[in-house]
């Protein structure tokens, strides 16, 4: 540990303690997510970790340091810093150099969290392979860190944006275990079902733990991904959920939105376009995902 790597009080407390961590990102709160509602979303992600028995970790990157577990004062003000960068693994180490100020996607967060001992991490839906990856190339670096970072990934599963007949076969040729918490289905981020199969589904926490206990035991090296669907109540209604993907997908090839500008584009798209709702249900699904995270993170310390 050095000065470019700071825990914040609490969680630093939590570990050396052996109680349980959960890991939270925050590209979704500065790119992912409508400013004020980015904020307030990692608020009450954090409140669902506490309430759920375990310490939440808030992952950002600012004044030269990795800073894992920050304040709510730097929680907004990450927010409100103007052209924060969005990182993943290939611009990590230069914007921290910089001492500029960055959120963490998911293989950022999954890069911190496990050099900070945190094993358990909460997301909304994960990045994949794009839908026009055979021409763009684009594939998430979400998917590298799961291959290489032990970390386990709690998420609604990929983004339906997304190409995810290609993210599921690709999670399976870099050896990434997708578990089904209370499904056999990986969920399409605004709806519970996408027809695609996960490896293998479990219907209580402590079932799973065992398997995400036993994946990092054997040292398989990798992440394992949770695939938790968002409650039935909280689901995009399908023709809500068709129209504006639809939309959305024309609008960034129309307006040829490349890179990393392509994720946060298409869910500013569909707020805008659905009047709201795919917030409301990211917001639903981010809070169902802390609990479990949480949950998971317990058992596994039980476990022990
Ligand atoms: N999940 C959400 N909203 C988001 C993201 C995930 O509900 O904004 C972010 C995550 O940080 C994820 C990133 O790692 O989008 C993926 O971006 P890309 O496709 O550019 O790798
Ligand atoms: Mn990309």
């Amino acid at each position: 540990m050095n000065e470019r790597f700071v825990l914040g009080e609490d969680v630093a407390r939590a570990l050396a303690t052996g109680r349980p961590v959960v890991a939270l990102e925050t590209t979704v709160v500065t790119h992912g997510l409508p400013h004020p509602a980015g904020v307030e979303a990692a608020l009450a992600l954090e409140a669902e970790v506490t309430r759920a028995g375990a310490v939440p970790a808030t992952i950002g990157v600012f004044g030269g340091a990795e800073r894992v577990g920050i304040t709510r004062a730097e929680l907004e003000a990450l927010a409100a810093e103007p052209g924060v960068s969005k990182l993943n693994l290939s611009n990590f180490a230069a914007v921290l150099a910089a001492g500029a100020a960055g959120s963490t996607t998911v293989a950022a967060t999954m890069f911190a969290a496990h050099q900070a001992g945190i094993g358990v991490f909460a997301t909304g839906g994960i990045g994949g392979v794009h839908r026009d990856s055979q021409t763009s190339g684009d594939v998430s670096a979400d998917l590298t860190a799961l291959s290489r970072i032990p970390v386990a990934v709690v998420c609604a599963g990929a983004k339906a944006i997304l190409d995810l007949p290609r993210t599921v076969e690709m999670l399976e040729t870099l050896g990434v275990p997708v578990y089904g918490l209370g499904t056999a289905e990986l969920p399409a981020f605004y709806r519970r079902e996408s027809g695609l199969p996960v490896d293998r589904r479990f219907d209580t926490i402590e079932s799973l733990a065992a398997a995400v206990r036993t994946h990092f035991a054997l040292g398989m090296g990798t992440g394992v991904l949770i695939a938790n669907p968002i409650p039935e109540a909280d689901a995009m209604p399908l023709p809500i959920y068709e129209r504006a993907l639809a939309e959305a997908l024309a609008a960034a090839t129309a307006e040829g939105v490349r890179g990393r500008a392509v994720t946060p584009f298409l869910l500013a798209r569909m707020n805008a376009i659905t009047g709201g709702e795919s917030v409301r249900v990211n917001l639903a699904l981010l809070r169902n995902n802390a609990r479990v995270a949480a949950e998971l993170a317990r058992a596994l310390v039980r476990g022990e």
